[in-house]
């Protein structure tokens, strides 16, 4: 099969060419840096079947942080048909040295100059056919965005991969074609960019502003997103008594735990949070897609550098709060080995949807609706602080070499296709964890919740009764009861498996469970747990990703370790203040 390479500078829309051609689903968002591996999807060349393949981003093929080395190393191991070299036509001049290196590769090159929409916006005027006849490589404009230009595109990449080896251009024969072909006018800027960044960007105005922006993106996820999950647990729970339960009936009694008390409300309690968790990353989407994260990377850098890192740690740090797995490759942008492993010792610290599901079902058992808002808010403070209080400890150990540079893209709309694409990714990726860990994990409770035989379910004779009392000395000091230490030790499988394990353990979901929480503790207790559950130690997949990641068991045994001390102190100091204050005030 032929390989057809997509290669040009970040955030020039490699990977939404590849989603536009092939339908896959590559992350795309107004972020230099976003794709750090090697992507590939199938696509009708002509008559042929070829393989399309995206590649992170890079500004030179000389470059060395891990990145641009999958880059190098791609062209070096796997001889491509074709570049497909992606050019950003608003900024064309930029792309000359990587243009006149990818020349020399002794591979057929076409040239696509993207974003021609916004090209066109700022009143630029390229003469696609004089660029292609001075460059002497087949050339054409698309907006892999919206979709112009793909069928010339088509037309190219058959021409591309007829055609010999590119020749070999100099850095001043790209200059020079670019100038007899593209005119750009005296005045070509972002006029509404600027605007907005007058404001956002505004040097003291702009951190609050952020900060306001986060909070009220919060907010919507949990007023838009808490009832919604209401009625999912709502239709679960009729699920069970309407139609699971009369089917059931004829089975043993032991079967019949095991598939309602175990695996129904500990699935169904977990996946009546899904909706919540795709109103999360879409949010999040559009805070990402219209660049106003690269902004907050921009804002936050002088801050994170007072402790050892920098904007785009930051960066990864909010991306993290989606999901943590994806946070820690995409350190991989990073060049300093010293930044990359200390931004990968705070990432899980950050609090990933998985989490904030925990938390949801706490804050709505324990606190009225005008405090749930801020209670998650100051649970994002601890994490971020957190995270920062790790830099702060290890920065000496992992000392940063690196310059900090980041573009700051244009704002670009999201658009309704992007945004659908983020919501199914969340939908599958909820149903592959189901599948790997949820269902594992509260099967593995519900055998210990109700056995050795003839122990009462849930009592303290059940093995999961012994080991926690076992843990008790441990977890006591901190307000977490023996219930709450087993949901705890499961959930680091995966931290969904918390509220499946306390589905499961309760014998209730919905409502139900809900008003068990309630009767069962207090809210410094469930917020004593709430800190721990967010420090301790990240999941099985964030542990699986760091290792493979820095190769190092070392690293991997203390970013386990690490969080799992502090976890301790926080709920610990926080418990006993709050306990005496209560007691005293
Ligand atoms: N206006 C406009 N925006 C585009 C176009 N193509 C991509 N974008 C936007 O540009 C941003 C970057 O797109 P990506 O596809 O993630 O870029 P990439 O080249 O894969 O970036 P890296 O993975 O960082 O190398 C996103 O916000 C896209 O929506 C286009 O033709 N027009
Ligand atoms: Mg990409």
């Amino acid at each position: 099969m032929k390989k057809i390479v997509l290669i040009g500078m970040p955030n020039s829309g490699k990977s939404s060419l590849l989603n536009r051609l092939t339908g896959s689903s590559a992350k795309v968002g107004n972020w230099p840096g976003l794709t750090v591996s090697v992507l590939s999807a199938k696509l009708i060349v002509g008559d042929q079947m070829a393989q399309l393949i995206d590649l992170p981003g890079i500004y030179d093929l000389s470059g060395f942080s891990e990145d641009e080395k999958v880059v190098t190393t791609y062209l070096n191991t796997q001889k491509p048909d074709l570049i497909v070299f992606m050019m950003n036509a608003s900024q064309a001049d930029r792309q000359t040295t990587l243009l006149s290196q990818v020349s020399a590769c002794g591979v057929p090159v076409a040239i696509v100059m993207n974003m021609a929409d916004e090209a066109h916006a700022l009143g630029i005027t390229i003469k696609v056919d004089a660029l292609s006849q001075k460059l002497g490589l087949p050339t054409c404009l698309l907006s892999a965005k919206y979709g112009q230009g793909t069928e010339q595109l088509q037309k190219l990449m058959r021409e591309g991969l007829k055609s010999g080896p590119a020749r070999t251009l100099s850095p001043a024969e790209v200059e020079h074609a670019l100038k007899v072909s593209v005119e750009v006018p005296a005045q070509a800027s972002h006029l509404l960019t600027e605007r907005i960044d007058k404001v956002l960007l505004h040097p003291w105005l702009g951190l609050p502003i952020f900060l306001g922006v986060m909070l009220l993106l919060f907010e919507g996820v949990f007023s838009i997103g808490k009832p919604m999950q209401d009625a999912m647990s709502w239709f679960f729970t009729n699920v069970r008594t309407q139609a699971l339960e009369p089917l059931f009936s004829g089975l043993p009694q032991l079967l019949q735990g095991l598939l309602l008390d175990g695996l129904y409300n500990g699935v169904s309690t977990v996946a009546s949070f899904v909706p919540l968790i795709i109103l999360f990353f879409l949010f999040l989407g559009v805070v990402e897609d219209t660049g106003y994260l690269s902004r907050a990377a921009y804002l936050m850098d002088a801050l994170m550098s007072k402790f050892g890192m920098d904007g785009r740690s930051f960066v990864m740090l909010l991306m993290g709060f989606g999901c943590n797995v994806p946070a820690l490759m995409g350190t991989r942008v990073i060049r300093s080995k010293g930044l990359r492993y200390l931004t990968m010792l705070s990432i899980p610290f950050s609090l990933c949807s998985a989490r904030l599901q925990v938390f949801v079902l706490f804050i709505a058992a324990m606190f009225t609706t005008e405090q749930a808002p801020w209670v998650l808010f100051s649970l994002y403070l601890v994490s971020i602080a957190m995270a920062m209080l790790t830099s702060l400890i290890f920065k000496n150990k992992y000392v940063n070499i690196d310059a900090f540079v980041l573009e700051i893209p244009p704002y670009r709309w999201p658009t309704f296709r992007q945004m659908v694409l983020k919501g199914w990714q969340e939908v599958r990726n909820f149903l592959l964890r189901t599948t790997r860990f949820i269902m594992l994990g509260v099967l593995l409770i519900w055998v210990l919740t109700n056995f050795p035989q003839g122990a009462a379910a849930g009592s303290s004779d059940t093995w999961a009764g012994q080991l926690s009392h076992w843990m008790a000395p441990l977890f006591n000091p901190l307000g977490i009861n023996e219930q709450l230490t087993i949901a705890l030790v499961f959930g680091f499988v995966a931290k969904e498996v918390v509220i499946g394990a306390l589905a499961v353990i309760y014998g209730h979901e919905g409502q139900a469970l809900i008003d068990a929480i309630v009767q069962n503790m207090d809210w410094i207790s469930a917020y004593s747990f709430m800190l721990f559950a967010l420090i301790y130690t990240p999941c099985v997949s964030t542990i699986a990703t760091i290792r493979s990641e820095t190769k190092s068991w070392a690293f991997t045994a203390l970013s386990v370790a690490w969080p799992m001390c502090v976890a301790w102190l926080v709920s610990f100091m926080f418990y006993q203040t709050a306990t005496w204050v209560h007691l005293h005030a």
